[in-house]
Formats: C-alpha cells, structure tokens, sequence
C-alpha cells in the first residue's frame, strides 16, 4: 500500500489512469436488494440454497475461478446445518495474495428486537450478511474490469450468525464457538493445502446509515499495521468521519478465527461503538435490519476505500 501519487509516464501498451477506479455504490445497494429478495438465508432454507447458487453465477460471470466448499456443521443446539462457503481466486497462479471476506447467511432470530414476539423469526440482514456481500460482489465485478496489482480471494462464509440465543443467556464465552461456524470449518480445511494470503479483511455490517468504524481490537492484536493502512487509505480517500482514529471493542467474528486457526493477519471493519447500548448498530438481530437502513454513502466509503488499495498501482 503505498502512497498515492498522480501517474506521469505512459509506457506504450499501458494506459494511465489519472482517476480512481469508481466503485458503484448504486450496484453494490443493487446487489444487497438481490440477496434480500430471496428472502432471509437461514441454513437448511430453499432461500439459502438459492441465494447461494445465485451467489456462485454472480462470481463466476465475473471470471473468478469459484471453488464451492460444502459441508455440514452443528448448530449450537445440535442441529445439522448445511452450509457451503463460496471461494471466488482473481489470479489464481500470483502468490502475492489478499482475502477479502464477508459472512453471506442470515440469522434465524432476531433475538435483540425490543418485541419479544420477534424473537424467533428469522431477518432480512440487508446490513448483518447482505452488505459485506453486496460491497465484495461489486468489487468483483471491478476485478473482471481492471487487473489488480496482487491476487486477490474472496471469500462468502457460511453460517456465521446461528450462534446461540440472546434468551438462552449464557456467558458469551462459553457460547462464543458457536458462530462462524463455516470460517472455523475452512481454517481446519482449506479450500487449497497451505493457503496463504498477505492480509485479510472482513466487511461486517458496512452498509447501515451513519454507520462508523472503529479500529477494533482483535484487529489491533493480530493485523495493527493493516488497521493502520486501511484508516489512513479511507482518509486519504475522502471518509475520515466514517472510519474514526478511535478503538472499538473487541469482537468475536469470522476474522478472529482467520487470525488464530489459519494465521493470516486479517482486520474487521464492522459498525460497532462500545458507547451504545450493545455496541452494535440499533437495527442488529432485529426486524429492523432491512433495505431502509442501508445507506449508499457508507457502502461507497467502504467499497471505494478498498478499490483505492486493490487498484493503487493502476493509477
Ligand atoms: C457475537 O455476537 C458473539 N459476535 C457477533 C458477530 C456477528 C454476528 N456479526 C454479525 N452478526
Ligand atoms: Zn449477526
């Protein structure tokens, strides 16, 4: 990641680009309203399936080379779960690599919602699923465009959110194993023996309004210098008052497992404040996550961020 810096020489067969490589928020949005459509994508759902397979279309009509990893995993409560984490390699064959990943399923529950009632049905998770997706889906289709400087994974997966119940009221310790449960079973078998990549991000929870993001200490513990990196290119970018100089908390998700199982040093931009009530944003494991509370502003500080570092040697 280096500085930017206008292009100057033009090299015959080479055409410089004096401008950023645009990332479309209106296609990411686009994106997260297709997933929704299907309707929540609860494991062991036909909407699940079929979102899935959507998924996979989607990536390979952007010519990346797709693996499928299915598998079946055990809920907390002991339910069978059958997932599939959907690998997507642009430049399969460069060994400079990052990973850029996102969970693609939807909670069963939306157990935080002020309604009791609510607790049981499953959410639309336009933000909590949707978002990460739709912001990696759109940079897809940028990779199918432009040549990255690096190879670069993407990576949707699978049963993140059906970990145990908010009305169970168990310590979030003895419960924190029971999420991401597709990243847990990926670290113990890689879609390729010995995959490695440079860094990783994960995109969580990137497209609600007046989202911010803090550096989050899981992050700061594995990945501070790609933390660093990251904030300092979303300010140069133009979105310093969306990723703030400031500490998050420190969060259970599908990077720590990254982090601890497969040792690649990997980052969660994720909308969580330790100031509000749970930390998360108001709309998290309610009926509320929906497309109303999906801003084009924050997918467009997210998606265009990552395009600058993706795409930084093509200006
Ligand atoms: C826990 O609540 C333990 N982790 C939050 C990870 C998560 C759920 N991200 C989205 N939904
Ligand atoms: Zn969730």
């Amino acid at each position: 990641m280096s500085k930017e810096k206008a292009s100057v020489k033009e090299t015959p067969g080479e055409t410089a680009q004096s401008v950023a490589i645009q990332f479309d928020a209106d296609s990411a949005y686009h994106y997260i309203e297709q997933q929704v459509a299907f309707g929540p994508r609860v494991p062991n759902t036909t909407a699940h399936v079929a979102c899935g397979d959507y998924l996979v279309s989607k990536l390979k009509s952007y010519k990346a080379e797709v693996i499928e990893q299915k598998m079946t995993v055990k809920a907390y409560d002991g339910t069978p779960l059958k997932a599939r984490n959907i690998i997507a390699s642009f430049q399969p064959e460069n060994n400079n690599r990052i990973l850029l990943f996102a969970h693609w399923d939807t909670r069963p529950y939306a157990d935080a919602d002020a309604d009791k009632k609510n607790w049981q049905t499953p959410i639309d998770g336009a933000n909590d699923g949707g978002s990460g997706v739709g912001v990696l889906l759109e940079l897809a289709r940028l990779l199918k465009e432009n040549k990255s400087a690096i190879g670069v994974d993407i990576i949707f997966f699978d049963a993140e959110d059906y970990g145990t119940p908010e009305w169970l009221d168990k310590d979030d310790e003895e419960t924190a194993n029971t999420w991401c449960l597709g990243t847990q079973y990926w670290t113990r078998n890689p879609h390729k023996p010995g995959y490695k990549a440079s860094y990783g991000i994960l995109l969580d929870m990137v497209g609600g309004t007046n989202a911010t993001f803090r550096k989050e200490q899981v992050s700061m513990h594995f990945a501070s210098y790609v933390v660093n990196q990251v904030w300092d290119k979303a300010s140069k970018s133009g979105y310093s008052s969306c990723f703030l100089q400031s500490e998050g908390g420190a969060i259970t998700d599908d990077h720590l497992y990254v982090n601890e199982g497969a040792r690649i040093p990997s980052i969660d931009i994720i909308d969580y404040d330790p100031a509000r009530k749970n930390g998360f944003p108001d709309t998290w494991h309610t009926l509320d996550d929906t497309m109303n509370n999906i801003s084009k502003e924050t997918l467009k500080a997210v998606g265009q961020t990552l395009a600058n570092i993706l795409f930084e040697n093509n200006k």
